[in-house]
């Protein structure tokens, strides 16, 4: 079956993320994919002076009614970067509406890093983003963000006793699958964190130190990109990491490339780690 992705989350025209990112690699991982943008942005919103914000929370909606009277369904619902909290419950309804009987909604509630929830957001936002989370299949959340969800502590520096409190509040709330990301035990290492039916696996890699904007946004749609092309959570998480690393190693070194990373150069190695090519 030819599958048929959608994926919500804004278009920063400049900057390297959300769907300027989220198309090119689920092309990449061969897979159809419609977009439904949550807003549109000059540029993203992290590191720059200034931004155009332009809110679609209105369409989604009509836009709904119309791929209902279509019939057009999704194989899968990716959501990514939100553009205002009442925003949540449109995509919640898309997704229950849209979804094919066997389809998952992934989501990454892209909304903070290193303790920071992003410009724009505040707890509103948390608590609607809490109820888009409770009810996916699979969801990314990294470090910063598991805590906000779980009303937990931010920690910079923790032991395996923090991530499994994380993820047992998670658990407890109603997550099913969850790949926490940016999860590192010491200075030098990080890695992600798959629990799976209660299971934990962890994949742990070096760490390139001084993070790059945008490398959640690259990760979250080459772990979709592998998981619809049928592998495990797991796997999928790890050929997200591999293919996230090379994206950043491409950039490094470059101090003019300081708002994305240059994932163009990486794609023949994600379509290689996914045996397309
Ligand atoms: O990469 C996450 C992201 C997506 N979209 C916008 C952002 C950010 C992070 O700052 O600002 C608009």
């Amino acid at each position: 079956m030819y599958k048929r992705i959608l994926t919500i989350q804004d278009i920063s025209c400049v900057g390297q993320c959300s769907l300027t990112v989220a198309l090119p690699i689920l092309s990449a991982a061969g897979l159809e994919t419609a977009i439904l943008p949550s807003a549109v942005l000059s540029n993203h919103t992290g590191g720059f002076s200034g931004w155009t914000f332009t809110d679609l929370t209105e369409d989604m909606p009509k836009i709904r009614e119309q791929w209902e009277k279509e019939n057009i369904g999704f194989s899968a619902v990716y959501t990514g970067y939100l553009g205002s909290a009442k925003q949540i419950d449109y995509v919640k309804d898309i997704a229950a509406s849209r979804l094919e009987s066997g389809g998952r909604l992934i989501v990454d509630p892209a909304m903070a890093d290193n303790g920071k929830l992003y410009a724009g957001f505040d707890s509103v936002f948390v608590d609607a983003m809490k109820k888009l989370v409770f009810s996916a299949d699979i969801i990314l959340p990294n470090i910063t963000e598991a805590a906000l969800l779980t009303d937990s502590e931010y920690k910079e520096e923790y032991d395996s006793s923090y991530t499994d409190m994380l993820i047992s509040r998670l658990t407890d709330n109603g997550a099913k699958t969850i790949i926490l990301t940016g999860v590192g035990y010491s200075p030098e290492k990080t890695g992600v964190l798959v629990c799976e039916n209660g299971k934990q696996t962890y994949y742990e890699h070096r760490k390139i130190a001084g993070g790059c904007h945008g490398t959640g946004d690259v990760y979250a749609s080459a772990f979709v990109g592998a998981l619809e092309n049928d592998l495990s959570a797991f796997e999928s998480a790890k050929i997200a990491a591999d293919f996230t690393l090379e994206c950043i190693e491409k950039t490094h070194g470059d101090e003019n490339h300081w708002y994305g990373v240059k994932f163009e150069l990486a794609i023949p190695t994600l379509i290689k780690l996914l045996k397309l090519g």
